[in-house]
């Protein structure tokens, strides 16, 4: 029997898809230096049907690539090698919440954003948010612990995770934690699943713990031109109050979102940098001091705060607008962290080394900075074509990577690994560690048919 015929028992046709735009559409994610090529795309109902997946592709060697919302930077959801893309469009339904835990069992494919507004109705708050909320689903941000705008006050999505159900590689369903607060019954392995990018089994349900409701949000963004005095702002405004975000973005990146005309400059004078904060109004007072002392060090030149939510949430535009803007560019990216206290001197390095390499590339900054997580986009010259551009820019990663491993730095902060940074794992895994990866991932999925080629080599 052909494979699709014997996918089409487990999923009947109208959830079997070979169509050759079908193919397209589901078998990538925001990458697009991958090839594309999948076999089939399949749309799961249940774990059940996951678990006859499983078998059926241990039986015939068949590769699967578990597929949420592909909004991926990372091609860890890219199908380039005749696998069956595993889609959790249609399982995506709220299942259950208590009010007493504070818990809501999600399965796999919601909408984080669909998440959030629903802890916003039971006056709760899921506090894990970025740009890509809105097609993003749970199940792909537990696989590659999604962190985003608020890591600094409410961490990653790791932190959320209360308990998970997931399909593993050999075929068994196993539930984790089950939304225990203590647990001490040894490994835990909800958290080898967190950010195991779908190398390890399929999650299908997600237990998600949601945080009291959010106190309404101050948002200040103000003018910086010396980048090296980001990190004072950053002292300057912890010591007094609880910051809800600190994220930085350049002139050439504010420059990319206003050409869009959805939004308008923060204040009349260009700054080299911007620095966007966010606080609880309650913190209004003491926000203010740390502002006035910002501006007679001579830290900040200017800034300007929300009056209202509208106009909040046109400061966050600024910089939540950054990644969609600069798309047409054909971005080279790399989304890397280091220590917080690490910072100044690993961007100036950085900076160093692109401009001795590339003064003639545009380089646009931005990023958490206040979690350590500096988004590097280097923007491609329209004479160059994306092969020779792409080209020249891998060219540096070795030089950025060592120099990341001598900080004790990550070459993926938030992005995951996926194909993209598959071959750099060295520089921030020592050898025991990939090994032990390895044997972790051979135990889960002994015939190597979960996502294979990403995170590790085959
Ligand atoms: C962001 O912080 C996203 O806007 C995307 O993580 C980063 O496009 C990027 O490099
Ligand atoms: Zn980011």
């Amino acid at each position: 029997m052909k494979n699709t015929d014997a996918l089409k028992e487990i999923f009947s046709s109208s959830r079997v898809k070979t169509d050759h735009a079908d193919l397209m559409h589901w078998g990538t994610d925001w990458t697009r230096s991958f090839d594309i090529a999948p076999q089939a795309v399949v749309f799961p109902e249940c774990a059940d049907e996951i678990v006859a997946l499983v078998k059926l592709a241990r039986d015939r060697a068949l590769e699967l690539v578990p597929s949420g919302g592909r909004t991926g930077l990372s091609g860890g959801a890219v199908a380039s090698n005749n696998e069956i893309v595993v889609s959790f469009d249609r399982m995506n339904q709220i299942k259950e919440f208590n009010s007493t835990d504070r818990i809501v069992r999600c399965e796999a494919g919601v909408i984080t954003k669909n998440l959030q507004e629903y802890a916003l109705d039971k006056g709760l708050f899921y506090p894990v948010d970025f740009a890509s909320s809105g097609s993003s689903q749970i199940g792909g941000n537990v696989a590659t612990n999604a962190g985003g705008i608020k890591v600094i006050r409410y961490g990653l999505t790791r932190d959320w995770v209360a308990g998970l159900t997931v399909v593993t590689g050999t075929g068994d369903i196993i539930r984790c934690n089950r939304g225990l607060v203590k647990n001490a019954t040894g490994y835990d392995l909800r958290h080898l699943f967190i950010g195991s990018e779908g190398t390890l089994g399929f999650i299908v349900e997600v237990e998600i713990r949601l945080a009291p409701g959010p106190k309404p949000q101050r948002v200040l963004v103000l003018g910086v031109n010396r980048l090296d005095d980001i990190l004072n702002i950053l002292e300057c405004f912890q010591q007094r109050i609880v910051l809800t975000a600190f994220e930085f973005f350049s002139e050439l990146a504010l420059q990319k979102v206003l050409k869009g005309g959805d939004v308008q400059r923060p204040f009349p004078e260009p700054c080299a940098f911007y620095a966007l904060v966010e606080f609880d109004v309650d913190a209004d007072e003491e926000a203010a001091i740390a502002f006035e002392e910002a501006l007679d060090q001579d830290w900040v030149t200017t800034g300007v705060i929300s009056q209202s939510d509208a106009q909040a949430s046109a400061l966050w535009s600024l910089r939540e607008n950054i990644s969609e803007s600069i798309a047409a560019d054909t971005p080279y990216k790399n989304d890397l962290s280091v220590r917080i206290s690490e910072v100044p001197g690993f961007l100036s390095d950085v900076d160093r080394i692109v401009n001795e390499h590339y003064p003639e590339f545009d380089v646009c900054w931005y990023g958490h900075i206040g979690d350590g997580n500096l988004h590097l986009n280097i923007l491609k010259p329209e004479s160059l074509s994306i092969d020779a551009f792409f080209e020249r820019c891998h060219q540096i990663n070795p030089e950025l990577f060592n120099l990341i491993e001598q900080r004790g730095g990550s070459i993926s902060a938030e992005h995951g690994v996926g194909l993209l940074k598959r071959d750099f794992l060295p520089f921030s895994r020592g050898d025991a560690e990939v090994g032990l990866m390895r044997e972790l991932k051979s135990v889960f999925d002994p015939s190597g048919v979960m996502n294979p080629g990403k995170l590790l080599s085959v």
